[in-house]
């Protein structure tokens, strides 16, 4: 169990208790047993990295990433709908959606904002380190099989998708535009099971779409609409969010909008889970393992050093594979003799694209690939020293009144931003809804950064 499981945990259970009166809109299957838990509503819940030892990813490991509350679903009335440039609309029930040929395959899902934790730099956002990621067996429908029965005009150049989820306030609704050639892959899937069983609610019930090697953005859960475009969509979360500079930036610097184009796919990436940052070992052999993938190319070939980087050696990698499934590693270490050593990963893809060894900064930090380093102490058994929890602040009243109707007090604790990020966060949300006072923002803004600085 990691340290930050238990800090978790404790705000977990705390929430739990501060939010007693919404739990009836929580359903009891979110499994969070041993989940880093980084907001409880909406839910957002990563893997730690203990967890990156099996091939698949078991669903109660897998991670969450809900940008509202997730909506209520009443599968007898469920229908999806097909509109927008074809020459059919469609209203489809679940059972007319199953007469489709079934198909299923694995593949990662990884959040774009998958180690923004990590860059410096902080940026606004969750703050996830390395498990916002899993490895699942999707089964479903192929999205082409859907368009080609609605007859998608020639026209087409964008799939629009929107789930039943609803935004609080004036938030835009999530929804994400898919070009339509990965959106006629015959890998891009409607998905209606994970890993052999019905999709769990906080993973799409009852379906969701599945767009391998793209960040996990585009794979939109409580899918209820599709609709193919002749243009590109403008919403908020293709526009503002969810997008990449096309040239490198310094880091903390603004960058212009036209230079931001939208990220598609994920990055050769690996994890290790053992031994774990921190950990004691005896002196060898120290199996070294872990996980890694890559985006639309499989991973290649994964790299281990035992000295910070001087030197590299090839790790086995494990007998499962398929195009868009992580791959486990392992390497059998014996130490040269006891003290301390920087253990590093680092995934090649068959394109030849590979793990940077220092980050290239991005304004919303997304897409973070840089080598992994664990450090390990060798010749004792001793546990690492670790960081003491943080105790959480009372809200004054009208933060309280602002921000908690929406998401809890977990999602603000666990930024660290500066007092300039603070007064851009508040401008955002309250263009989405919250009112804060203008006699009050001084005080918001002084609690926010004294509580919730950068690191
Ligand atoms: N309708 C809807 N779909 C969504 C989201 C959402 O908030 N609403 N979050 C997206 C994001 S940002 C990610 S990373 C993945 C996470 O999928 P998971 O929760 O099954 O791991 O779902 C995507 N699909
Ligand atoms: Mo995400």
């Amino acid at each position: 169990m990691t340290i930050s499981t238990n800090v978790s945990r404790r705000l977990f259970f705390r929430s739990l208790g501060a939010i007693a009166g919404v739990l009836s809109t929580r359903g009891a299957d979110t499994a969070t047993k041993d989940m880093i838990v980084r907001s409880v509503t909406p839910e957002d819940f990563e893997t730690p990295l203990a967890a990156f030892t099996s091939w698949i990813t078991p669903t109660e490991h897998f991670f969450v990433r809900s940008h509202m509350s997730r909506p209520i679903v009443d599968v007898g009335a469920w229908r999806l709908s097909v509109t927008g440039e074809v020459s059919t609309p469609l209203t489809l029930t679940m059972d007319e959606l199953k007469k489709l040929p079934a198909v299923e395959l694995v593949s990662v899902l990884e959040c774009a904002g998958n180690g923004r934790a990590f860059y410096k730099p902080g940026v606004a956002g969750m703050q996830w380190t390395g498990g916002g990621v899993g490895n699942a067996r999707w089964r479903g429908v192929r999205l082409a099989d859907v368009l080609k029965k609605a007859g998608v005009k020639s026209t087409v150049q964008h799939v629009l998708f929107n789930g039943a989820d609803t935004p609080p306030g004036t938030m835009p609704d999530f929804k994400r535009a898919v070009p339509v050639k990965k959106s006629l892959d015959s890998d891009t899937l409607l998905a209606f099971e994970m890993n052999g069983e019905p999709l769990p609610i906080s993973h799409g019930f009852p379906l969701r779409l599945v767009v391998p090697g793209w960040a996990g953005d585009c794979s939109v859960k409580w899918v209820t609409e599709i609709q193919p475009l002749d243009k590109e969509f403008d919403g908020f979360w293709m526009k503002t969010a969810y997008r990449y500079p096309v040239r490198p930036v310094a880091p903390g610097a603004a960058v212009d909008p036209a230079d931001l184009k939208p990220i598609e796919a994920i990055r050769p990436k690996s994890i290790i889970a053992g031994p774990a940052d921190g950990a004691g070992v005896r002196s060898g052999p120290v199996r070294i393992h872990g996980t890694a993938w890559a985006g639309e190319s499989p991973v290649a070939r994964v790299d281990v050093s035992t000295d910070s980087g001087r030197t590299w050696r090839a790790a086995t990698l494990g007998r499962d594979k398929a195009r868009y499934a992580w791959r486990l590693w392992e390497l059998s270490w014996t130490p040269p003799g006891p003290g301390s050593y920087v253990l590093m990963a680092r995934a090649t893809d068959a394109a030849g694209a590979t793990q940077p060894l220092v980050e290239e900064w991005n304004p919303s930090g997304y897409l973070w690939n840089v080598v992994q380093q664990v450090r390990v102490a060798v010749g004792t058994d001793a546990p690492a020293p670790q960081p003491q929890p943080s105790e959480m602040p009372a809200f004054p009243a009208n933060l309280k009144q602002a921000c908690i109707g929406c998401h809890q007090a977990d999602i603000i604790a666990g930024q660290h931003l500066t007092r300039a990020q603070w007064d851009r966060e508040v401008t955002k949300m309250t263009g989405w809804g919250a009112t804060v006072k203008p006699a009050d923002r001084s005080d918001v803004l002084d609690f926010l950064a004294g509580h919730f600085g950068p690191r």
